[in-house]
């Protein structure tokens, strides 16, 4: 048997989240950056995921030695915590250069901004000491078939994702797909698109993905088949674990919130393909329910990992022998008996 390994841990400063919605204001007040640093600590997780205004704020209003500072004392200060920086990813869907899409806008000068802003996106992970840029592509889509040429789309984002792949040798990027929100169609809504679409590029082997459960979920996918397919590629380089309760907004829920079975199944899906041997880490994208108490800010990450490590549990005690006498018998219907009651602790 081999030995099993260990797994390690991560979240954003987007995961301390204050609560609003876009039918009510925040419910809890706002926090430092330091503050949340503290809690990462405290919770014992090993590394944070940036954004990258969440490492340099207000990054377009700086020149690039602000930038190289601030990112340098940042990077202090995470190493005094004991903190990995894991990934760094620009925000290209708050700007009013990107209202109307980013790579893929109709306007050359907003399509530039976003090719501007993502070179020093590379650089603040570069100053930070992650080779990893993750690309969640929010508004590269539409909201109406006619506003854009889906095939010239392609193109542009071939094009900047060229663009990045050229202003540094060593950098990685990873698509996280979205199939909807805050578009009615984004353009790479699976991992099946990262995947294919990092084969036009001029680096295919740098361009892999970032599956993220909830995702998956409303593109109507089950993640642990995501997981197997992008880990057949050797492409899974970044992972975003919550919840998704069916077809409705982006709820990032704790991990196994709405259905555990699923949960476990991708816990068992990366138990089978060795994530994390080769220093990828376990990120939970998830945010405290509105009505949550200050005291109780840190439950949703505490619960998600807390989860993960006994569906880790339940994976690894998992009879395979019994399931695979089961599978030969044709006997799906005791399979499916057995996974609840080894789930419910029978
Ligand atoms: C959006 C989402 C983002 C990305 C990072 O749904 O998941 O937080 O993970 O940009
Ligand atoms: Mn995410």
């Amino acid at each position: 048997m081999p030995k099993p390994h260990s797994y390690r841990f991560c979240f954003g400063p987007w995961n301390l989240s204050e609560g609003q919605d876009p039918y009510g204001p925040t419910t809890r007040p706002a926090q430092s950056f330091d503050w949340k640093l503290e809690q990462m600590k405290a919770l014992g997780y090993d590394a944070m995921m940036f954004h990258d205004d969440d490492a340099v704020p207000d990054i377009d209003g700086k020149s690039d030695t602000q930038l190289r500072k601030e990112t340098k004392e940042l990077k202090k200060k995470l190493s005094d915590a004991g903190i990995a920086p894991e990934m760094v990813a620009p925000r290209l869907w708050f700007s009013p250069n990107t209202i109307d899409g980013a790579y893929t806008s109709n306007d050359p000068k907003c399509r530039q901004y976003a090719i501007d802003r993502s070179l020093r996106c590379i650089d603040i992970a570069n100053y930070l000491g992650t080779d990893l840029v993750v690309l969640w592509l929010a508004r590269e889509g539409t909201y109406l078939r006619e506003a854009k040429n889906g095939r010239r789309s392609v193109d542009l984002l071939v094009a900047a994702l060229d663009k990045m792949l050229a202003h540094d040798k060593k950098i990685r990027l990873s698509i996280e797909p979205k199939p909807n929100e805050p578009m009615d169609h984004a353009y790479l809504p699976t991992i099946g698109h990262a995947l294919a679409i990092a084969q036009l590029t001029r680096d295919a082997k740098r361009v892999g993905c970032l599956i993220e459960s909830a995702h998956a979920i409303l593109a109507g996918l089950d993640p642990a088949d995501e997981i197997d397919f992008a880990m057949a590629f050797g492409k899974l380089w970044s992972l975003h674990l919550n919840d998704q309760n069916g077809l409705k907004f982006d709820q990032d829920k704790p991990f196994g919130s709405a259905n555990l079975r699923v949960a476990f199944n991708q816990v068992r899906a990366l138990e089978r393909n060795g994530y994390g041997k080769k220093g990828e880490f376990v990120c939970f994208d998830v945010h405290p329910f509105r009505p949550t108490k200050v005291e109780h800010w840190l439950a949703h990450l505490d619960n998600s990992r807390r989860t993960f490590l006994l569906l880790l549990e339940k994976a690894r005690s998992f009879n395979e022998r019994q399931a695979q006498a089961l599978i030969a018998d044709r006997n799906y219907a005791a399979l499916d008996q057995m996974v609840l009651e080894h789930l419910m602790g029978k």
